[in-house]
């Protein structure tokens, strides 16, 4: 493959759609100073959500709050970031902030994160931030297969709208069945790799590659290589479909 040849990996689709890195298209955004975004999904594509990647050679420095009813939720893939109410993120980290919240995010030179923001379905009143570290979370096997482990780094309570889980597949392990739902996913591959299937096509994915899974797509996932292969997948939930 050879991105300087026009060829590319990446596919959008009605349905859903696979992101890769050598199709990235790095921007900046007026209310991101100091850094650069690829935004992966956008609601453009379909999606009722946006995510993306953010990265910055010089830091990140009080990095204002969502606009008004948006949640936003971070992921550090590397160096630090700080929030105004005190938290350090380092690598692995996570942060959710939730509609109105007037923190802002700071970030040291060189670091990455994962971002993502959608508009919050309030059930009651809105949650509190989240913050946390990834390896703090234990994982569950999912459905008892203990190949397949699911860490939930949001609480489960009916106030979120939306859950953030990391599962991680043993070498050769895979979802147990072609799954189909309303609920949305935005994918982040974080190591290892295999084979997607989405909707009636496969893809060979790896680390650093998104996916978007659009309302009812048909979706699996079989892990290949001799390494567990990991992904950080959103999911819009405790949501009715009407
Ligand atoms: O939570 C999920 O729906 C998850 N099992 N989907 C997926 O991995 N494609
Ligand atoms: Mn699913």
């Amino acid at each position: 493959m050879n991105p300087s040849l026009g060829q590319t990996r990446s596919e959008i689709r009605r349905n859903h759609a696979l992101l890769t890195p050598e199709s990235h298209e790095w921007i900046t955004q007026p209310d991101w100073p100091g850094a650069e975004i690829a935004f992966l999904i956008s609601p453009d594509m379909g999606a009722k959500f946006a995510m993306g990647l953010v990265r910055s050679a010089h830091g990140l420095n009080d990095i204002a709050p969502a606009a008004p009813g948006v949640a936003r939720f971070v992921f550090v893939l590397d160096g630090e970031i700080s929030v105004s109410s005190g938290e350090t993120l380092g690598l692995e980290c996570y942060g959710f902030l939730p509609p109105e919240t007037d923190v802002t995010v700071n970030a040291t030179p060189g670091a990455s994160f994962l971002l993502m923001e959608w508009h919050f379905v309030a059930r009651g009143d809105i949650p509190a931030p989240v913050f946390g570290k990834l390896s703090d979370i234990e994982g569950t096997p999912l459905r008892g297969d203990d190949w397949l482990m699911v860490q939930k780094m949001l609480p489960t309570e009916a106030g979120f709208d939306g859950e953030v889980n990391i599962m991680t597949f043993h070498p050769g392990a895979s979802l147990a069945y072609v799954e189909t739902h309303f609920m949305e996913h935005g994918l982040l591959m974080l190591d290892g790799g295999g084979v997607y299937r989405l909707d009636d096509r496969w893809y060979p994915v790896g680390k650093g590659d998104a996916i978007w899974m659009g309302p009812h797509v048909p979706q699996w996932f079989g892990a290949l290589g001799r390494t567990p292969s990991r992904y950080l997948i959103y999911k819009n939930y405790n949501r009715s479909p009407l």
